[in-house]
């Protein structure tokens, strides 16, 4: 693991791990924005609040009693995910220089928040469902749990979870055990950890996570936690990188084989990837995997011809919107480095 921060914990893994359409649970990166918070599964209650005719607390025996299981398989993408590539074009003071590997993909099992909701009766008024994990991040002002809402239309569909497991295994605390939500097709930051409360509102939430940061701002902006600032980061665009070989690779000039991820956040897919080797004058067409699901990335594989010395490759997706990424980071630097969905570039030398 590339390590970003050590506490919190912040780290990515080398791309190559990447490869399989479910990521092994060690090789899945971690996003926190403060100290793992200490809990105890026995002890642990959900409240499901707010504009609702019956709140409830719920153990997390309660939810699986009460509750069909789901498994879903669904990519988290972080909206840092390829920083490095922003910061390149000009710095970004006080954030992570990510690379491509701040997503990945998994089989999640846990219940519908659609069931829990109806369980709890959500009032007509209602328009947001808000979620706040028990992690207390020193980096928000003030100091606050981490948490984020999403659309009430958005909560009440099948693929939302209040999820206890990863590819069959207990959530590692790191993940957010014993509860957490995945949110498909959102940026990571709504999918919250150590989930303890579920508040049904009328407004989007004022959680320092979602009001001041996680926020498009234009270019020019200061970087100042006003609440409301900037765009809210929700859909994760359309975005693709290399996954082998690995960037600065030394390999066999003539033809070599590449492959790599593609993702397309809401209810949109990967339907097209291109590949260059000489800056983009002539692309080829990628064989697409499987899309495990409609939530999960798809893998890419093409054949380029290496010239010997360094060459610079290229790849773009298109989704099932026809959105294509756009080609140079300088297009989309903003001042958080958020949503790098620029180009994929990959340094080789063929020799
Ligand atoms: N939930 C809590 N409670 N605290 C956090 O810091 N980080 C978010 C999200 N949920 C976070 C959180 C962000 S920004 C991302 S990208 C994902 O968790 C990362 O999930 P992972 O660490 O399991 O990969
Ligand atoms: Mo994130």
């Amino acid at each position: 693991m590339t390590v970003h921060q050590v506490e919190p914990y912040n780290a990515e893994p080398p791309r190559s791990v990447l490869v399989d359409a479910v990521t092994p649970v060690s090789a899945f990166y971690s996003r926190n924005h403060g100290p793992v918070p200490a809990a105890d599964e026995e002890s642990w209650r959900l409240r499901v609040d707010g504009l609702v005719t019956t709140p409830l607390s719920l153990s997390p025996a309660d939810l699986r009693e009460r509750f069909p299981e789901r498994t879903e398989t669904a990519t988290l993408q972080c909206a840092g995910n390829r920083r490095a590539g922003l910061v390149a074009v000009k710095d970004i003071p006080g954030e992570a220089p990510w690379g491509p590997t701040a997503t990945a993909t998994a089989a999640w099992t846990g219940v519908r928040l659609a069931d829990v909701l109806a369980a709890a009766g959500v009032s007509d008024t209602a328009t947001d469902v808000e979620f706040l994990g028990a992690d207390v991040s020193p980096q928000a002002d003030p100091p606050q749990e981490f948490g984020g809402s999403i659309p009430l239309r958005k909560a009440g569909m099948p693929e939302v979870l209040l999820a206890w497991a990863m590819n069959g295994e207990p959530l590692p605390p790191v993940h957010g055990a014993p509860l957490r939500v995945v949110v498909p097709g959102y940026i990571g930051a709504r999918s919250v950890k150590w989930v303890h409360r579920v508040r049904v509102t009328d407004a989007p939430s004022p959680n320092f996570f979602q009001a001041s940061t996680y926020r498009l701002l234009p270019p020019d902006a200061e970087v100042t936690a006003t609440p409301g600032e900037g765009v809210e980061l929700g859909l994760v665009a359309v975005n693709s990188d290399f996954l082998t070989p690995d960037d600065d690779a030394e390999v066999p000039a003539g033809p070599t084989g590449v492959t790599g991820y593609a993702f397309a956040g809401g209810d949109r897919t990967i339907v097209r990837v291109d590949v260059s080797a000489d800056g983009g004058s002539t692309w080829t067409q990628a064989e697409l995997g499987e899309q495990a699901s409609t939530w999960a990335w798809r893998h890419w594989d093409a054949t380029v011809d290496v010239p010997h010395g360094e060459v610079e490759l290229l790849a773009r997706a298109w989704d099932s919107s026809a959105a294509l990424q756009p080609e140079r980071p300088e297009q989309v630097w903003n001042p958080k480095g958020y949503v790098n969905n620029s180009w994929a570039r990959l340094r080789l030398r063929g020799v």
